[in-house]
């Protein structure tokens, strides 16, 4: 088709401008006055990504101005959380820097809510501070706007270049414009894949009109995976998917309610449950429930549990806080000003906290890099911290040369949260100015071939339809293509009944994996055959392209670990223990780009911190 070409050639190209991008392209331009900058974006940077709609809280700040916490704290904080496996030495570097980037927050006009007797940030938790934050986003993305030399809105990136001069290096990037439809090359030196995290994989609680709303952004389209993998970059701990208790059918985190205004949950009965199953967590995972705080999946465990025995629903506790008029306040205003919905919903089925007790479920499973989950691409720690097996010259970057994550894209780095995703987006954009000053880009070569090849590529579903449409048999029904939501729904359905979802309240095992996995292989052949009939389209064809991939990394890193590590995350029904003797390692995998073959490996835990 006549599709205008753009080129951009530049040093560093920001693919993403969420929390993690907007950190990139400011901290990018700190160290590389004088080098060109440039943001590809899918969406709109002033209200794009996780924080879209605003955030109340800020769940990673340390506080080591007033002594609150050190960077060690955290580390053990994270590395409780997650079963005893992060990457200890990114998670110290986020942790160590985290807070220099909250302050630039609050410069930047962001209003931070204060503790009335110290004058300090109000504390929500031991880590999260309260903030009116309906407008962070907008915030951070000013930042960014005024550091990059270019912000590209609308424009979804489908796939890497790769440097056809060096083995294992990248070159940039191509995509397209959602609304005009413009073709885009980006020729880059470095890449900083910060493209978000996953949602609808699985199949959502919400279907039919409600489809849309699911805790993490439906916007999240495994992207920051897909990208990398594709490339041949190494991810770690995709497994590691995440489940979290929210209120039903908003999806209203919970945090705030917990830790702020101290509400707590109960049964169906009015009994607390968590005690109820002690016995039977401690046999599935040892001392591991004895910590504190309890790990969230083993949080989780126990209320699916409980609703599986029966005695559910599970209810979060809200009219003793509600009482008190400032808690009622704050109680609303949290989702006000991060999850509208969740005050929608409540309106709507006359469900006022204050006299009724809200129901709480479990979510669908997300593949994220930045919450208590730590899934994503496999990088190189600084180089003071990190031993050997996890240091390759430059801080954050992939096992591709010059290809560099941040936020959700990077495995390891658990409870980062939109602090630490922005300090990560800063401290690889350090790394990558770095990279190309040390003149490791140099001959980067991109053949008009592997461009003008992935044109083809990428505006094929549009072709799908134009040819195939007046073969429609029926309604949307067509024997020659497949719309994208289509599908996303046998997507979502097999990843839901064969890899873990809730309709198999999480179980799964190897027999179900590899039938998962024979049936993502199916679709990776039919998805060729997507039709899109607009632009709009095209870009859900590329999302649901990028889940496809994500979710088949998810499915062999489940099916390589054999044991029940996260407990309320997932289940392997054939091994229902916490294997420490075996799996007290972080899983690898790498997806050969030629053959598309799945290679899986076992890196080391190193605890850094005691
Ligand atoms: O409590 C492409 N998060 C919270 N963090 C906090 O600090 N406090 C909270 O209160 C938080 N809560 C919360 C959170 C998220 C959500 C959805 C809710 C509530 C309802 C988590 C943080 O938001 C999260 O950790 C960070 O945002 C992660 O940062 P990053 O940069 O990894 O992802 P992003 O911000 O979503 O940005 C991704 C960007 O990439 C774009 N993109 N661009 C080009 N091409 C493609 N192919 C692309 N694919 C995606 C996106 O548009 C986006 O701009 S609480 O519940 O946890
Ligand atoms: P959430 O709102 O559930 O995403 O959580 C926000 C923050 O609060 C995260 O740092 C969570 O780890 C923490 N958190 C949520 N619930 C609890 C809880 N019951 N106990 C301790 N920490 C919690």
């Amino acid at each position: 088709m006549a599709t205008k070409t753009v080129y951009e050639d530049c040093d560093i190209l920001v693919v993403g401008g969420g929390m993690g991008g907007t950190g990139a392209a400011y901290e990018a331009r700190y160290w590389g006055r004088d080098m060109k900058i440039i943001v590809a974006e899918k969406a709109n940077i002033d209200r794009s990504g996780a924080v879209a709609q605003g955030l109340y809280a800020i769940n990673c700040y340390m506080g080591t101005q007033w002594g609150e916490n050190n960077p060690e704290d955290h580390v053990l904080y994270a590395r409780n959380d997650l079963m005893g496996l992060v990457r200890e030495d990114l998670a110290f570097d986020m942790a160590r820097h985290v807070d220099s980037a909250v302050h630039k927050f609050e410069e930047w006009g962001l209003p931070f809510m204060k503790s009335a007797e110290t004058g300090r940030y109000l504390r929500e938790g031991k880590w999260q501070i309260m903030i009116h934050g309906e407008s962070f986003k907008p915030i951070v993305a000013d930042a960014a706007r005024k550091s990059a030399d270019k912000i590209y809105n609308r424009i979804m990136v489908t796939h890497l270049l790769m440097d056809e001069a060096q083995d294992n290096r990248v070159a940039g990037a191509v995509g397209f414009n959602c609304r005009t439809g413009d073709f885009h090359v980006f020729r880059a030196k470095a890449v900083i894949v910060a493209a978000g995290g996953a949602s609808h994989i699985f199949k959502p609680r919400s279907v039919g009109e409600g489809m849309g709303r699911t805790w993490y952004a439906p916007w999240s389209s495994g992207s920051a995976y897909a990208l990398s993998i594709q490339a041949g970059a190494k991810m770690t701990q995709m497994e590691n998917r995440i489940v979290l208790a929210r209120f039903k059918d908003g999806y209203g985190p919970v945090g705030a309610y917990f830790l702020h205004l101290k509400t707590y949950t109960q049964n169906a009965y009015g009994n607390e449950y968590e005690t109820t199953w002690y016995e039977d967590t401690k046999e599935m995972v040892g001392e591991y429930i004895d910590h504190h705080p309890t790990p969230t999946c083993l949080r989780n465990h126990a209320f699916i549990q409980e609703v599986k025995a029966g005695r559910g629903p599970i209810y979060m506790v809200t009219k003793e806080a509600f009482q008190d008029p400032h808690l009622e306040e704050v109680g609303w205003e949290n989702f006000l000003g991060m999850t509208v919905s969740q005050a929608v919903v409540w309106a709507s089925q006359d469900i006022d906290p204050k006299y009724t007790n809200p129901e709480l479920t479990t979510s669908e499973p997300y593949v994220m890099g930045s919450h208590a989950t730590c899934s994503g691409a496999w990088c190189s720690g600084p180089e003071d911290l990190s031993p050997e097996e996890y240091f390759w010259g430059y801080n954050r970057m992939m096992t591709v040369d010059g290809l560099f994550g941040a936020g959700d894209a990077v495995g390891g780095t658990a409870h980062a949260f939109s602090s630490g995703s922005f300090t990560e987006g800063r401290l690889a954009a350090k790394a990558a100015v770095k990279y190309v000053k040390d003149l490791k880009a140099e001959n980067i070569n991109v053949t008009d071939k592997q461009v003008s090849d992935f044109k083809e590529e990428i505006y094929q579903p549009l072709e799908n339809y134009k040819v195939g449409r007046n073969e429609i048999v029926s309604g949307t029904v067509s024997p020659s293509y497949l719309l994208p939501i289509q599908g996303l729904q046998r997507l979502e359905k097999a990843m839901d009944e064969y890899v873990g979802g809730t309709s198999v309240n999480y179980m799964t095992n190897d027999k179900l994996l590899e039938r998962g996995i024979e049936l993502l292989d199916i679709m990776e052949e039919d998805f060729e055959h997507l039709g899109a009939e607009d632009l709009h389209q095209l870009m859900r064809a590329w999302e649901l392209k990028h889940r496809l991939l994500t979710s088949q990394s998810v499915a062999q890193h489940t099916l390589f670990r054999e044991e029940t590590r996260w407990p309320g995350y997932y289940y392997r029904g054939d091994h229902m223990k916490l294997d420490d003797e075996n799996w007290h390692c972080l899983t690898l995998s790498r997806r050969d780009p030629e053959t598309r073959e799945w290679h899986m490996e076992k890196a080391p835990v190193y605890h850094i911190v005691d």
